[in-house]
């Protein structure tokens, strides 16, 4: 097979590359390794910045979005039983929506399949070569037959755990890391929300997260060691746990609780791999850096990522200029740093560290209230929890 860009996984960041090359004309063949029904019911990430909803309604992809999609002017800090809304929407005037990964993955999924254009599930063996020449080849097996696919160029869109990572040589990539010494504990319920928006918890008995998929489908979360086994958590235990950390000083309880429809568990990690090119592989989203997800970060990165990708391609594809392919890598991720930053300094500001001594304690508190209460505070989180501005190429 010929194909102009060749996309390894389908995530969010390779379906949107593959919708936005499509829609300028260029053509692309996306190859993921997983089953359709694997990709479409994984649950992941929830709330999607200003930006992320923009591209996606300018795109045409936006109508089941603004229709499901639940937008929020605010966001609360509770510690020491109290809570404080940061009300985004008057420091920003941008908003966040809270829209499912997986729904972002559907409408994607559904608008390639829609249109005809390549998608393929289930492939296995996926390898890359000729990335220094000007036709590298993917290489797989799908439907049980081997596959060659000659491209223009690669987009490594496998996530953390995908084989273009690895496809640079360790001479040349630089890897950044930071392991947290706790994970999240997440869980979907068949319950109303908490609240009309989400409440971000610092306990002493760890960190908690009240959040939402529709008005009668929770996301909550909790704080737990990295090691922790979810068969030691039982429902009754989770609901427990959640009232004792979302407590409040006036004894109102807020948690609603029902039937627990999942529950997993995910670590905690700061990764970035630079550079996010070499020769004509291109990687973006997680399969360059992870954030841990205070900060709510992974899906708006990746997405971020694309939308340079995909202009620096245009610029290729239709006018032979290669200078912003060069840049892309310098240009992602400058932003990457500063989303990098801001979702460490929630976690670190948020969670309950192992070892911790009361000072470390007090000041953690310090800065909450400093956040909450001083407009200087509050508009540094606000301005990069609904993202930061994009510096898309001219
Ligand atoms: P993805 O991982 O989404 O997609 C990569 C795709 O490539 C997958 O479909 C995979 O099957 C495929 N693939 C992998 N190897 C392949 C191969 N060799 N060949 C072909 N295809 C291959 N972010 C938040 O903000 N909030 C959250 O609550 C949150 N929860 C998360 C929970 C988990 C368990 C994980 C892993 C991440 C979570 N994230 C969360 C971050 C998440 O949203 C990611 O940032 C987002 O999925 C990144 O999108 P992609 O880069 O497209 O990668
Ligand atoms: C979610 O809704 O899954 C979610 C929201 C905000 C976060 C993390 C996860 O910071």
């Amino acid at each position: 097979m010929r194909t102009q860009i060749g996309i390894i996984g389908a995530g969010p960041a390779g379906l949107l590359l593959a919708h936005l090359l499509h829609r300028a004309g260029i053509e692309s063949v996306v190859i993921e390794a997983r089953s359709r029904a694997y990709v479409e019911d994984r649950i992941r990430a929830g709330l999607l910045e200003q930006h992320s909803v923009d591209i996606l309604v300018e795109t045409g992809l936006g109508a089941r979005l603004q229709r499901e999609g639940m937008s929020h002017d605010g966001v609360e800090l509770r510690f020491d039983g109290e809570g404080h809304r940061i009300d985004l929407h008057a420091l920003t005037g941008k908003r966040v929506t809270i829209y499912g990964q997986q729904e972002v993955v559907k409408d994607l999924i559904a608008a390639r399949l829609a249109a005809g254009l390549p998608l393929l599930f289930e492939a296995e063996g996926i390898a890359v070569s000729g990335l220094d020449t000007e036709r590298p080849r993917i290489t797989f097996r799908h439907d049980g037959a081997e596959r060659v696919l000659d491209c223009d160029i690669i987009a490594g869109c496998d996530g953390f755990h995908g084989i273009s990572r690895d496809a640079i040589p360790a001479s040349i990539l630089r890897a950044y890391d930071r392991i947290y010494p706790f994970a999240w504990l997440g869980i979907l319920a068949a319950a109303p929300p908490a609240s009309h928006e989400l409440i971000y918890a610092r306990h002493e008995r760890g960190f908690a997260l009240a959040t939402m998929r529709n008005p009668t489908l929770s996301r909550h979360y909790l704080q737990v060691r990295p090691d922790e086994d979810i068969a030691a958590w039982s429902d009754d235990r989770i609901w427990a746990e959640l009232h004792a950390r979302m407590e409040r000083r006036d004894g109102v309880q807020q948690m609603n609780e029902g039937p627990i429809l999942q529950k997993g568990i995910t670590a905690m990690r700061s990764f970035v791999a630079e550079p996010m090119r070499h020769g004509r592989l291109f990687l973006a989203g997680d399969a360059a850096h992870i954030v841990p997800p205070t900060g709510a970060k992974g899906m708006n990165l990746a997405i971020a990522d694309i939308r340079v990708l995909a202009l620096a391609l245009e610029a290729f594809c239709k006018r032979g200029e290669a200078r912003l392919l060069d840049a892309y890598s310098e240009i992602a991720l400058k932003r990457i740093w500063k989303a990098q930053r801001f979702s460490w300094w929630m976690t670190s500001m948020l969670h309950r560290f192992d070892g911790e001594d009361p000072f470390e304690h007090k000041v953690q508190v310090a800065e909450l209230d400093y956040i909450c209460r001083s407009p200087a505070g509050a508009m540094t989180l606000a301005e990069n929890y609904v993202g930061l501005p994009l510096e898309l190429p001219a």
